[in-house]
């Protein structure tokens, strides 16, 4: 603890893992409010914040509402709640947590997969209800891994790390970003219909936000083909939920595994009724180990920018804001 951030004011809006709190606690002058609401900025407040650290979303008129604002500190890798581009063009910097989670996400990921794949949540169900005994074994699955072309939309931190996995169980790996990836020898794709057309296994781990918004919609669902399984730990925003009901319903796609939705924690209805959709409550990333390392690069980043003048792990839209010193 030093003199010199113990007398900066770190604004926490709404829930943070303990371990953050406890940090910025011993480290900062922490104040938490209920949640991140520009209607609940005192005039003390607005005098005095000077940082944010952020388990949800900071939208422009919180960052309006804080005149010394200078840094947000948010808990994950992806950002999509916060409006950097906003805090970019105010002079705020932004920090994210890559890196710590990226293997731990791509695990959940192959877990998904698999699990959706040869249905194991569904086989235990079947056990744990006395089915096995009383009806005999669990039907074969229709689908398995073996032979599966896997197409990963969003192949950056996180999708190099599934990509390997995919490559370890003997699956054909191709992507679709914005931009090919130098050095990597996958297929690349510069559309995700052409990825989809190519592929039988879509595993999206692209950012949310506009550029992504419903970006998983019938045509993709439908260039996936019957066969097709979709998985999505990326975000929610990026699928089109009523297309993807409809198409795990009329068998447009055989199946689907899904870790985050559009509208969290609420779930629509007709995914839930849908028996060939797994689904997870956004637990990728979610043990202690690693939230922990997500929780403690939060509070380093606040460290590092009111200690050493820099952000540690700054977002590309607020890599032009000048550092302190
Ligand atoms: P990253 O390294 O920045 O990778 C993102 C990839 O997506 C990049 O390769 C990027 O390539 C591509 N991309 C971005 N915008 C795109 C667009 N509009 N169209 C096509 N491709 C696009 O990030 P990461 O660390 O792998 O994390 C990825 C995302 O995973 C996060 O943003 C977050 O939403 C999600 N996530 C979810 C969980 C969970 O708990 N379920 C946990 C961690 C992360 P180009 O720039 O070339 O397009
Ligand atoms: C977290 C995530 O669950 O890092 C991300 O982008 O989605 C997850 O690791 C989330 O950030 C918690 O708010």
């Amino acid at each position: 603890m030093t003199q010199e951030t113990k007398a900066v004011t770190i604004l926490v809006p709404g829930k943070l893992m303990d371990h953050a709190a406890e940090r910025i606690g011993d480290e900062f002058n922490m104040v938490r409010i209920p949640r991140a609401d520009p209607s609940l900025i005192t005039e003390e407040l607005a005098a005095n914040v000077r940082g944010i650290a952020a388990f949800g979303g900071v939208n422009a008129a919180m960052i309006d509402a804080l005149p010394r604002l200078e840094i947000i500190a948010s808990f994950g890798v992806g950002y999509d709640s916060v409006d950097a581009p906003h805090a970019g063009a105010r002079g705020v910097m932004v920090t994210n947590t890559p890196d710590v989670l990226t293997e731990e996400v791509a695990d959940t990921a192959i877990g998904l997969l698999i699990n959706t794949v040869r249905e194991l949540p569904r086989a235990e169900a079947y056990l744990r209800e006395g089915r096995w005994a009383a009806e005999g074994p669990y039907p074969l699955t229709k689908a398995t891994l073996r032979g599966r072309r896997a197409g990963i939309f969003g192949m950056g931190r996180i999708g190099t790390a599934i990509a390997r996995r995919l490559e370890a169980f003997g699956l054909t790996v191709a992507y679709h970003n914005r931009r090919r990836v130098e050095g990597l020898t996958y297929d690349y794709h510069s559309t995700l219909a052409s990825l989809a057309l190519a592929v039988d296994t879509l595993i999206c781990v692209a950012p949310g936000g506009k550029a992504t918004e419903k970006a998983v919609d019938a045509a993709v669902l439908s260039a996936l083909g019957p066969d097709g399984i979709f998985i999505n730990v990326g975000r929610g925003s990026t699928v089109d939920e009523a297309a993807l009901a409809a198409a795990l319903a009329d068998g447009t796609i055989l199946a689907a595994g899904l870790d985050v939705f559009a509208d969290e924690p609420r779930v629509p209805q007709a995914l839930l009724d849908a028996p060939n959709a797994t689904l997870l409550p956004h637990v990728a990333s979610a043990s202690v180990h690693t939230r922990n390392a997500m929780a403690d690069l939060v509070v380093d980043n606040l460290l590092s920018w009111f200690s050493d003048g820099k952000p540690l792990t700054p977002v590309p839209e607020t890599a032009h804001v000048k550092y302190r010193k």
